[in-house]
């Protein structure tokens, strides 16, 4: 095991938080790709995005009351919407009635509550004009003809996603984590320049831990092991919603570590309309198989687009929180 992934075996649950312009629609994170919205379309959440309850202490401070040891927040989704003060495009956070960049508000939140901090960052972009967009299996505009014969430069699209990384790494002092999501159609992660992105990454911040998702890593994000060797450019595996039955293990049968993302409600970004909720119960003994099997599990929560997590997650991160202080190593 990795000197630097030490403290996230230790910490086992962690807080993902889902929150962009997406929060307003509220239907979930993928409306955009969902109902096939053109940029300009999409462009009236921006006009309205105004977060006036936004407080990342309380979303910490209840991370903190669950027991969770690390919070990951999406710096930018798929919409390229960025919650960051990206000097290489104007469609951040900054230029909205928030007026602010609202990740280093939350970097600040984590770091005064003493939890480890992570950033969300999609090295897909429904956003930029030169990320390809017709034909492309998940692009908004994939069936817009309007778009078949448009001519794009895909390296412009990769210097501004590396560009914005190095933003990310450069100035918010000591992250911990970084969530990358993810790549579809290229298992090598050629395409996205991955082991260069890494590289610079690790440049700036040489302990923080990285996902596997900058390569297609495989079954359910690297579940399963396979012979494909780049699985090993991420520190650990991202298996979604469903539980690898035993656990995650290398090519060599060693294991490694690994994480499971999951969600409350069957959505990750805010959906007003999504009452099933799991039960306290039900995620506790989620967390409880997953340590069993030597993984980590972070729970999702999606605020609105006040900036207000849903009260029956909050609801539910304080009854889990009452088993872990309950259960707690003394
Ligand atoms: C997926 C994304 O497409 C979802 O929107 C979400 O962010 C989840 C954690 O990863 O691949």
């Amino acid at each position: 095991i990795k000197e630097r992934t030490k403290w996230f075996m230790d910490a086992r649950f962690g807080m993902f938080i889902h929150w962009g312009l997406y929060s307003i629609p509220a239907c979930g994170e993928w409306v955009m790709s969902q109902k096939e919205m053109t940029i300009e379309e999409y462009r009236k959440y921006f006009e309205q995005f105004d977060p006036v309850d936004y407080d990342p202490k309380t979303w910490v401070r209840l991370a903190k009351e669950a027991g969770m040891k690390y919070v990951v927040l999406t710096a930018k989704h798929h919409d390229g919407f960025c919650l960051f003060d990206s000097k290489l495009t104007d469609y951040k956070a900054t230029n909205t009635k928030a007026g602010l960049d609202l990740v280093r508000e939350f970097v600040d939140a984590c770091r005064e509550e003493g939890l480890k901090v992570g950033l969300y960052f999609s090295i897909i972009d429904w956003h930029h004009p030169d990320f390809p967009k017709y034909g492309d299996r998940q692009h908004p505009m994939r069936n817009n003809a309007a778009y078949k014969d448009e001519k794009i430069d895909f390296d412009r699209y990769l210097d501004y996603m590396h560009g914005q990384v190095k933003e990310l790494v450069t100035n918010y002092g000591k992250l911990d984590l970084l969530w990358f999501d993810f790549s579809y159609d290229d298992m090598t992660g050629e395409k996205w320049k991955a082991t260069d992105l890494i590289k610079m990454v690790r440049h700036y911040q040489p302990d923080v831990i990285i996902d596997n998702r900058l390569e297609g890593a495989g079954d359910n994000h690297g579940s399963i092991a396979t012979e494909h060797p780049l699985i090993y450019s991420g520190d650990f595996a991202s298996p979604e919603q469903i539980i690898p039955p035993k656990g995650v293990c290398d090519v060599n049968g060693e294991p490694i570590p690994w994480e499971l993302c999951a969600t409350m409600n069957n959505h990750w970004g805010y959906c007003n309309f999504d009452h099933q909720y799991k039960t306290p119960e039900m995620l506790v003994r989620k967390l409880v198989e997953c340590v069993s099997k030597g993984g980590n599990m972070i729970l999702n929560v999606g605020p609105d687009a006040k900036g207000n997590i849903p009260r029956e997650s909050v609801e539910i991160l304080r009854e889990v929180g009452k088993w872990m202080s309950k259960n707690k190593e003394s």
